[in-house]
């Protein structure tokens, strides 16, 4: 077992709302796991509730922090990306990814939720976000993002088992081993879908929806999916451990009536992740 599990954390760092690296750092610190930043974009708040941002695009500080990583001869277990600023960020991301072959290589496709692109997502992001979808071992898309990557309608609507299962092995044949789509609506009720590609299995996770979006939730959710397949844990159980610290989180966060753009309330739920005891609240889908 690695007592020491670094991972290089490609996204940005948003000063109000909680998300990205300022949720990233806490949740997988506090599973203990060294994150390493690397920011893509400074800015004073995310995108979705604060009016106009401050905006820094850092392009041209990701391929020269990695030659100095290779210069240390730093290794990374993993290497996570997620929200880009630019383009030609994919490329730098492709570039720790090849720098890194043998780390567990996470891409959350950071680009849309609800139906709706997110501000910052140009024509030009969707097309590339495609060609790092294909060099990553696990995707983490919401359903938003699952169906503009393989160039369907985003449309909010009750998907049957089948669909969603073809919505996995497509995106799998894309490249990725390990497929998570958040967010899937049944008709019924939420879950959260995931299908491992070396084992043919395809699980699902349900949980109770609360009628409030909060920003930063897809960062949550992935980064505890993915600082638990770390650890160890299957990918049910890992699914499992992320939808239940996701459902701890809103829910306390609705319990103060929180203003929503300010994200969850995840400081007050941390310790649920130092713990290690494991859930099976799964399914097969
Ligand atoms: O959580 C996704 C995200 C990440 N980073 C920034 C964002 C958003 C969503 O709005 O604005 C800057």
């Amino acid at each position: 077992m690695n007592s020491n599990i670094k991972v290089a954390a490609i996204h940005d760092l948003s000063g109000m709302g909680r998300c990205s690296l300022t949720v990233i750092l806490p949740a997988m610190s506090a599973m203990g796991i060294q994150v390493c930043p690397v920011p893509t974009a400074i800015l004073s708040a995310h995108t979705g509730g604060f009016g106009e941002v401050e905006m820094r695009d850092l392009s041209d500080y990701l391929s020269p922090a990695l030659s100095h990583y290779k210069r240390l001869g730093t290794e990374f277990d993993c290497v996570y990306s997620g929200f880009l600023a630019s383009t030609g960020q994919i490329d730098s991301c492709l570039e720790f990814f090849s720098s890194y072959p043998r780390s567990f290589k996470v891409t959350d496709p950071v680009m849309a939720d609800h139906g709706k692109p997110y501000k910052t997502c140009t024509p030009e992001l969707r097309a590339r976000m495609g060609e790092l979808v294909c060099a990553a071992d696990m995707i983490t898309p919401n359903m938003t993002e699952a169906l503009m990557l393989l160039g369907e309608e985003p449309e909010l609507m009750p998907r049957s088992s089948s669909q969603i299962k073809s919505l996995l092995v497509r995106l799998s044949e894309k490249g990725p081993h390990t497929v998570v789509i958040t967010g899937v609506f049944s008709g019924s009720g939420y879950y959260n879908a995931g299908y491992d590609r070396g084992t043919n299995r395809f699980w699902k996770v349900p949980y109770e929806q609360v009628n409030v979006n909060y920003p930063g939730t897809g960062d949550a959710f992935a980064s505890v999916l993915t600082g638990s397949l770390l650890r160890g844990d299957s990918l049910p159980i890992a699914m499992n451990r992320a939808t239940a610290f996701l459902e701890l989180a809103i829910k306390t966060t609705y319990s103060y009536a929180a203003p929503p753009r300010e994200g969850i309330m995840l400081e007050r739920c941390l310790d649920f992740l130092m713990g290690h005891t494991t859930m099976c609240d799964y399914e097969v889908l």
